[in-house]
């Protein structure tokens, strides 16, 4: 049966959004589509339940509950007072609404924000191809080198020139958005984040962003928790 935990006190930010949403998501440590929810609503400071489903049980859900909620058979799923939501990042962008944060003000910043998130949905997709495929022990070395060293350019040079990302740390300068916890969690996801972040010497306006993420205090604070499985 998938694990069920209680995450967090339900606070003001429970009450804007309409209570306590629960997270049906795949057991794969802190990782994963699904991870991103949790960080936003860690930093955000709102109380979930986390529904943790394993690799082996996960078809047989698949084919019942989590279908039944979710025509294309995919996690993450978020449900709150019968409400079901599907698609990672619409989540995040759905809740940065609700907030009125995480996302920028003008018009422009938003785009801003989102086209920096695309550009980590691209590479996370082409990650997780190569890294699940069953010829990953040549596929995954291959993507290392072609598309993420691509994409860790492009979200560096986005970053340096961006009008909006000037004078850092993150997407959208002093104010942390959704965009940055997504391109924090590939970056994590990829190893990237651990071992002194020796593998990102080149992108150097990109490890200002990853710092900046890890250091906010909500995310330092589960980061050392026991909540956070690696
Ligand atoms: N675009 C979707 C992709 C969802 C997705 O592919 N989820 C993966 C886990 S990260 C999944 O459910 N894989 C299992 C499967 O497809 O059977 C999203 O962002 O939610």
């Amino acid at each position: 049966m998938p694990v069920t935990k209680e995450v967090g006190r339900p606070g003001p930010k429970n009450d804007v959004i309409g209570g306590v949403p629960t997270l049906h998501y795949l057991d794969l440590k802190s990782r994963g589509r699904g991870q991103v929810i949790r960080l936003f609503w860690e930093e955000a400071e709102i109380a979930y339940k986390d529904v943790r489903y394993s690799l082996e049980e996960f078809p047989e859900f698949k084919k019942t509950k989590l279908g039944d909620m979710n025509p294309t058979e995919t996690v993450p799923v978020v449900e709150l007072n019968n409400i079901i939501l599907t698609q990672s990042y619409a989540i995040l962008r759905h809740y940065a609404r609700l907030l009125d944060a995480y996302d920028g003000d003008l018009l422009s910043e938003k785009y801003w924000v989102d086209a920096m998130c695309d550009i980590a949905i691209d590479w996370r997709t082409l990650f997780a191809l190569a890294f699940f495929s069953p010829d990953s022990e040549t596929r995954y070395p291959e993507h290392k080198a072609g598309n993420r060293a691509r994409f860790l350019k492009a979200l560096n040079t986005h970053l340096r020139r961006g009008e909006h990302a000037q004078g850092g740390p993150f997407v959208l300068g002093k104010k942390i958005t959704y965009a940055d916890l997504v391109i924090y969690q590939i970056c994590h996801d990829e190893q990237l984040t651990q071992d002194g972040k020796g593998g990102l010497r080149e992108y150097r306006r990109l490890v200002q962003l990853l710092d900046a993420v890890e250091t906010r205090p909500n995310i330092a604070r589960f980061m050392t928790s026991d909540r956070y499985l690696g």
